[in-house]
């Protein structure tokens, strides 16, 4: 049965955030006119639920930790045809989400962008050689056009549910890439800006923990 929706017009932008308070504002700010920002929100022990609600954005709370289980949560609880997906640390620009937009809407079934830096030494080394190595195994294996694993991406809301349920924590991006192989789905990528994060501190690939944590599901995705 097909879900009425509320806004098919429109984009939502998902926005999953773990202690963004600082870098938000700016994020919000640059989201496109009619876009809705979605901030979801688990675990954070700042005040990155207030600032969104302050700044217009609607919250949810996702009780399962992770980042996928935060993008799922946003992505269900969305009532548009198109979903958006970014991080709230500022690295990527949402002005670059229209340009995603028109790829879906020009018969793409899921398009991501490509991160190129804005500047040096804003991508650790470590960070970026696994992503080369990732994204070429997603080349070869799945026969995917990509090089980079997809931080940032656009899809219809009802494609991304039929995937059904996916990794809840890092491992969620390879997971919906080699996903949308197996069904077939036609992927473009496309270059996007990536400057550093704006505020906050990293979650992911500027520490070791976080690096070694987003490495161990990376490799139970790609087995
Ligand atoms: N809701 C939620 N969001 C998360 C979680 N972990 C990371 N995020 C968000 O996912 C996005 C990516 O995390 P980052 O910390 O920027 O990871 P990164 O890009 O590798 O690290 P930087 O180099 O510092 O940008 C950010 O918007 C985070 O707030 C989580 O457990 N829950
Ligand atoms: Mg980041």
């Amino acid at each position: 049965m097909t879900e009425a929706l509320a806004d098919p017009g429109s984009v939502t932008v998902v926005i999953p955030c773990r202690d963004e308070a600082d870098a938000l504002p700016g994020v919000l700010a640059a989201i496109p006119p009619g876009y809705h920002a979605l901030v979801v929100d688990n675990g954070s022990t700042d005040a990155t639920a207030a600032v969104a609600l302050a700044r217009g954005a609607r919250v949810v709370s996702e009780k399962r930790p992770g980042y996928g289980a935060a993008v799922q949560a946003g992505i269900a609880a969305a009532s548009t045809e198109l979903v958006a997906v970014l991080d709230g640390d500022g690295s990527m620009d949402p002005a670059e989400l229209p340009g995603l937009v028109e790829l879906v809407r020009a018969g793409a079934d899921l398009a991501v962008g490509r991160r190129v830096p804005s500047q040096s030494g804003i991508w650790p080394w470590h960070a970026r050689l696994g992503n080369r190595l990732i994204a070429r195994r997603l080349r070869r294996k799945y026969g995917l056009p990509v090089h980079d694993i997809a931080a940032m991406r656009v899809s219809r809301r009802a494609a991304m549910l039929s995937l059904g349920p996916l990794h809840n924590r890092f491992g969620y991006p390879l997971e919906l890439l080699v996903g949308a192989a197996g069904a077939g789905w036609r992927v473009v990528e496309r270059d996007i800006t990536y400057g550093p994060r704006t505020g906050g501190v990293s979650k992911v690939s500027g520490s070791w923990r976080g690096s070694l944590i987003a490495t161990r599901d990376f490799l139970t995705v790609l087995r």
